[in-house]
C-alpha cells in the first residue's frame, strides 16, 4: 500500500487512542516507518528527533538489539507460560529480583501486569485488599489530584483528575481529588515555594474534611508528566510527606514515566526522597519494546498480603510474561552497565538545563523548566501576565507541527510544550533538540502574529 491508501485504511479500520476522529479524517494520520538512535522517520523520509522517546518509554532509543534478540530468544525457547497457580518462570522470578535492588530501600515484591492502567487498577485492588486484613474496612477512599493521569481503564481513569476524560465516563465513587502543584497556570501571586506548601496543604484538608479513618492511601507521580511536565516546588514533596508521616494513610506513586532514569534518579521517589507504599511502572521498564507493567509492594504491605492467608483474587493472563520479562531485564542490564542514570544525573542533564533555559528567553516562553531529561515551554501572549494567546490552546497545537515541520518531535499539552527524550542523548544532540526547538518557536510566534 502507498501511502495514501494507508492513510485511507487507517481512516477505515484503525480507531486511535485519544484522538478526534474528525481531525484523523481530515488530516491523515503520520505513517512512522524507522527508527534509529534517537530518530524515527515517516514514510514520506522526513527524520526526526524524537523528544518523546516514543511515549515516554524508548528511553534507550529505538537501536538496541540486546533487548529484541533477548525477547526473541525468549520467544523461541518459552514463549507463554502464566504465574496462576503455583506456576512462574525463570526470567520473571530474575526481573522480580532485579527490581528489589533498584527500587527503593523496603519494596522487594512486585506484582506484574501488562501496562501502567492494569497496575494502578492492581494498586486499587491492593489497597483495600491491605485494609481489610488490616480489619479497617472502611479506609475506602483514595485521594488523587487534578490534572494527574494514571491511565485509561476505569480505575486508572478515576484516579486521574483530567476533566476532558472524567465527562466521557462514570468515576468510581471513592476517589477524591485535590489541587495540583501547578506554579505556573495556578500559583498566582504566591513564590513557588509559599504556593508548593499551599498545595501540599490541601492534601490535610482532604483528609480533615473526610476523616483520616475513611482514607485509604494517597497516589500522585512525582511529577505529572502527560500533565504538562509540572515540577512541583522543592517544597511539596516534604510538605506531603510530613502529612502522610501523620496520618496512616498509604503512600502510592505512579512512576510511569519517571522510573529508570529520567529524573537522574532510578526513581522519582528517590529523587524526592519519598518512601511510597506502592510503586506503579511501565513503559521504560523495557524500553517501550515488550508491554509490561507493574506495582512494587513495599515490605509493609506485602507482609500483610502475604502472612493473612486467603487468596488474593487478581491478576491477568499476561501477568509476568516471560518474553516481557526478559526484555525487563536486558533494559535494566543497559541501564546499569552504561551508568545511563548516571550521566543523566550528572552530564546530559545539567547542560539540557543550561541549553532549555535560554529559551526562555524567546518571545512568546512565559517559563522554560526542565529536571533530569525532561522539559515544558509554556507558550504566553504576554509573558509579564502569564497570559495564553486564547482559550483554545492553538498555540500549542501550532508550535506541535512547526516542530514537527522542523525535524523534532515536541508534544502539546494544552499551551504547554514538552519534551522527554531518550536518555542516550549526546550533549550534541541536545544542541540539536534546543535549536530545532528554537526555531520552531520563531515559526509559532510569525504564525500566531
Ligand atoms: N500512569 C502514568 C503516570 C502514565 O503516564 C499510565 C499510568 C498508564 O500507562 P499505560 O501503559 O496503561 O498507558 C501512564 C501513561 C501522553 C500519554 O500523551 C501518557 C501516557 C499514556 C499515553 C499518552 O503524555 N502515560
Amino acid at each position: 500500500m502507498n501511502k495514501s491508501q494507508l492513510q485511507q485504511h487507517d481512516r477505515e479500520h484503525l480507531l486511535h487512542p485519544f484522538t478526534d476522529f474528525h481531525d484523523l479524517g481530515n488530516q491523515g494520520t503520520r505513517v512512522i516507518t524507522s527508527a534509529e538512535g534517537a530518530y524515527i522517520t515517516d514514510i514520506d523520509g522526513h527524520k526526526m528527533l524524537d523528544g518523546m522517546s516514543g511515549l515516554w518509554c524508548c528511553n534507550l532509543g529505538y537501536s538496541r538489539r540486546e533487548i529484541s534478540e533477548a525477547i526473541y530468544e525468549q520467544l523461541n525457547k518459552l514463549p507463554f507460560y502464566n504465574s496462576f497457580f503455583q506456576c512462574t518462570t525463570v526470567p520473571s522470578i530474575e526481573l522480580a529480583d532485579m527490581l528489589a535492588e533498584v527500587t527503593p530501600a523496603g519494596m522487594n515484591n512486585v506484582f506484574f501486569t501488562g501496562s501502567g492502567s492494569e497496575a494502578n487498577d492492581t494498586n486499587l485492588r491492593i489497597i483495600r485488599r491491605y485494609w481489610d486484613l488490616k480489619e479497617q474496612p472502611e479506609k475506602r477512599i483514595v485521594i488523587s489530584r487534578k490534572n494527574a493521569y494514571h491511565g485509561s481503564t476505569i480505575g486508572g481513569a478515576s484516579l486521574g483528575g483530567m476533566s476532558g476524560m472524567h465527562k466521557q465516563f462514570q468515576s468510581l465513587d471513592y476517589i477524591e481529588h485535590i489541587q495540583q502543584p501547578y506554579w505556573f497556570g495556578e500559583g498566582g501571586d504566591m513564590s513557588p515555594e509559599e504556593f508548593g506548601v499551599h498545595a501540599a496543604r490541601c492534601l490535610d484538608e482532604k483528609i480533615q474534611e473526610l476523616g483520616p479513618e475513611k482514607v485509604a492511601a494517597f497516589i500522585a507521580e512525582p511529577i505529572q508528566g502527560a500533565g504538562g511536565v509540572i515540577i512541583p516546588p522543592e517544597t511539596y514533596w516534604p510538605e506531603i510527606k510530613k502529612i502522610l508521616d501523620q496520618y496512616d494513610i498509604l503512600l502510592v506513586m505512579d512512576e510511569v514515566i519517571f522510573g529508570f532514569g529520567r529524573t537522574g534518579e532510578w526513581f522519582g521517589a528517590d529523587y524526592y526522597g519519598m518512601k511510597p507504599d506502592l510503586m506503579t511502572f511501565a513503559k521504560a521498564v523495557t524500553n517501550g519494546y515488550f508491554p509490561l507493567g507493574g506495582t512494587m509492594v513495599s515490605d509493609r504491605v506485602a507482609e500483610v498480603i502475604k502472612s493473612k492467608g486467603g487468596e488474593f483474587t487478581h491478576g491477568y493472563t499476561y501477568s509476568a510474561h516471560p518474553a516481557a520479562c526478559m526484555a525487563g531485564i536486558a533494559t535494566l542490564n543497559i541501564l546499569r552497565e552504561e551508568k545511563i542514570i548516571e550521566t543523566v544525573r550528572d552530564t546530559t542533564g545539567p547542560y539540557l538545563a543550561k541549553r532549555w533555559a535560554e529559551l526562555a528567553d524567546h518571545p512568546i516562553v512565559g517559563e522554560a523548566r526542565t529536571l533530569g531529561l525532561v522539559g515544558a515551554l509554556e507558550l504566553v501572549k504576554d509573558k509579564n501576565s502569564r497570559a495564553r494567546f486564547d482559550d483554545d490552546c492553538t498555540a500549542g497545537g501550532v508550535c506541535r507541527d512547526m516542530s514537527i515541520k522542523n525535524g523534532l518531535v515536541m508534544r502539546a499539552t494544552g499551551d504547554t510544550m514538552i519534551i522527554a527524550p531518550p536518555l542516550i542523548l549526546t550533549i550534541e544532540q541536545i544542541d540539536e533538540l534546543v535549536e530545532k526547538a528554537h526555531r520552531a518557536l520563531d515559526d509559532t510566534a510569525r504564525a500566531m502574529a
